[in-house]
């Protein structure tokens, strides 16, 4: 298997896995990490097989996020380009054909008023929502991966434009954009980076700083309009004029400094919930931190099946964060670094393994 093929296969299955066992913990309150430990370990005990060897029954199923990423790499690849009537057709039959996946309280209204063949202006529903604020939810954020394979070739202003096409179908709040491109340029970046010498945290963050910047500084100087975008928060690093940014640093003083970070802080600064603003840059987190030596129950773990459980044990929005950070993780540590077991007990991987050959076809001969 070519390098580019492995890195693509880890990313979209690191995604799935993320989401089928992140989603056994969605916002269900504390857990523990030894809790999550258990269920990785039954995982591995099973192996994926019955004791005849025989492939066992699925033991996860997936949710919204991989149903809709499922959406955007199906239309890219089709297309061999963003299509907004196809990716809306697919947003939408897959919302009606499976609506209990799990989706945000409120996207389901976009969808049923995207099901309306008079519908002239696709991006209307999404505009509507919450008395014309848009969503500043995560869903933009965590199918948005496709995209960033599917963008290999191309640079961070082509990534930031298909992102934004893509994200506006559902999520029109500038934060909930802002989330979805960061998520997809961390993939990216990923997927370029060296993954033959120990990962320059340093220097992936200062990636990031430097396209958010530039958004975040954009957004600065449009004239505020007449219903100001808020963000129901308490957490004061996101009352920041650019609170991207400054998550970003964050991220990178908490990755330097000697003492271990705690899961309170993380969630207090960087968060953990259903927001884009409040659960890309814990996924990035997870995934950096991940990258490093860690002592306790992770230490022997690799830092890919690192990534999967640090982001679980973040606690709230666990799916859509472990999603989005497995699919970082995989795009750098490419699909050996992914168990087997892992990848036999969840729902999707076998598509997810087909999506990742197409998508690498496509940008092998473009
Ligand atoms: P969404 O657009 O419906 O947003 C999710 C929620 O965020 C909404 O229901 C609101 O509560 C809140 N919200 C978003 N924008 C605003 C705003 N401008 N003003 C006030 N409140 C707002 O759906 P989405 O696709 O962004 O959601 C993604 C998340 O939902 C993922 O975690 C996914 O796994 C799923 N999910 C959510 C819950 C939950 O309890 N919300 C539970 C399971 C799954
Ligand atoms: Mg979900
Ligand atoms: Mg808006
Ligand atoms: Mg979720």
């Amino acid at each position: 298997m070519s390098k580019l093929l492995s890195r693509f296969q880890g990313s979209l299955v690191g995604a799935v896995l993320g989401d089928c066992i992140g989603a056994v913990y969605e916002l269900g309150g504390e857990i523990t990490l030894s809790e999550i430990l258990n269920t990785i370990y039954s995982i591995e005990a099973s192996g994926g097989t019955d004791n005849k060897g025989k492939q066992e029954e699925i033991l996860y199923s997936y949710t919204d996020d991989t149903a809709m990423a499922r959406s955007v790499a199906g239309s890219l690849i089709k297309h061999k380009g963003f299509q907004l009537k196809d990716m809306v057709k697919r947003f939408t039959s897959e919302y009606k054909s499976e609506p209990d996946r799990g989706y945000g309280g409120n996207v389901t209204t976009v969808f049923q008023l995207l099901d309306n063949p008079e519908l002239e202006d696709l991006y209307e529903p999404a505009r509507k929502q919450f008395d014309g604020q848009g969503s500043f939810g995560n869903g933009g954020s965590m199918r948005i991966v496709p995209a960033a394979l599917f963008s290999y070739n191309k640079d961070h202003s082509y990534v930031q434009t298909l992102t934004r096409q893509i994200t506006e179908i559902t999520h029109s709040h500038e934060q909930a954009i802002q989330g979805a491109i960061l998520q997809c340029l961390a993939v990216h970046l990923a997927l370029h980076a060296d993954n033959t010498t120990p990962l320059d945290t340093d220097l992936f963050v200062d990636n990031l700083k430097t396209y958010m910047n530039k958004l975040e500084e954009e957004e600065l100087k449009k004239p505020k309009v007449l219903t100001p975008t808020k963000k129901r928060t308490t957490r004061s690093s996101e009352k920041r004029d650019k609170p991207y940014c400054y998550k970003l640093d964050k991220i990178k003083e908490y990755l330097n400094q000697e003492k271990e970070v705690t899961v309170q802080e993380l969630i207090d600064v960087l968060g953990n919930d259903i927001s884009a603003l409040g659960s890309v840059p814990a996924a990035v987190f997870s995934f950096l931190r991940s990258s490093k030596p860690m002592t306790g129950e992770l230490k022997d773990r690799n830092s890919f099946e690192k990534t999967i459980i640090y982001a679980i044990s973040l606690n709230g929005d666990t799916d859509t964060i472990a999603t989005m950070a497995g699919a970082i993780a995989g795009a750098y540590y490419g699909i050996e670094a992914v168990p087997k077991s892992w990848q036999t007990c969840c729902e999707g991987v076998t598509d997810a393994i087909q999506y990742a050959n197409q998508l690498e076809e496509f940008v092998s001969k473009s």
